[in-house]
């Protein structure tokens, strides 16, 4: 594991390989479970990729149950996901998009708005509102971040940490 104290050039490079990536709980399973998702459709070729890496996350859990909804752009996500968690008919929630600073000026308003919406979503609901959202500098990174079978992929982290919160949930609340 990289620290900090090592360097920005390898604290960044750990954050891209994804070696501060939180471990899976022993045992957790995802059976039983409906979790929604919710995607944005800027910027589709990477959030094709973290889609990809959601569905491989739920699967290696063994959820079965998904509800997909699409988005235009990362700033509508947090009203999509606080409508879907509020409904009553999921477990959670993941939320994927991609904001790259290079193509927007405003990069700090859609990320920003974008963050702070699903922070609200979820502890407006009680329900699961999980960050697979993109925020980078460029595609290059966007890529590391959005890799296949084995590799750092953030959709995959965000549906993993969506089992592990809606289990949570489940256990301290009935
Ligand atoms: C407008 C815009 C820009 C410039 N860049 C992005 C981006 O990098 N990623 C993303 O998900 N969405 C972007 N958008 C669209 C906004 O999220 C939003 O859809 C529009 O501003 C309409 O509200």
């Amino acid at each position: 594991m990289a620290t900090k104290a090592s360097g920005v050039t390898d604290y960044a490079a750990a954050m891209a390989s994804g070696d501060e990536r939180a471990s899976v709980p022993e045992g957790l399973t995802g059976e039983g479970l409906r979790i929604g998702v919710v995607r944005a459709r800027w910027n589709a070729g990477i959030v094709d990729r973290l889609a990809k890496g959601v569905d491989r996350g739920l699967a290696s859990l063994g959820v079965t149950d998904v509800v997909a909804h699409s988005v235009p752009g990362s700033f509508e996500i947090p009203l999509a996901a606080k409508t879907l968690a509020a409904s009553g008919t999921v477990d959670a929630v993941v939320c994927i998009g991609a904001v790259i600073r290079g193509e927007t000026t405003h990069y700090e308003l859609v990320s920003g708005e974008c963050g702070r919406g699903v922070q609200q979503a979820q502890l407006d609901t009680g329900v699961p509102v999980l960050f697979g959202v993109l925020t980078v500098e460029n595609e290059a990174q966007a890529e590391a971040r959005s890799q296949g079978p084995g590799g750092h992929n953030v959709g995959e982290e965000a549906a993993l940490g969506a089992v592990e919160m809606a289990k949570l949930i489940r256990a301290v609340t009935r």
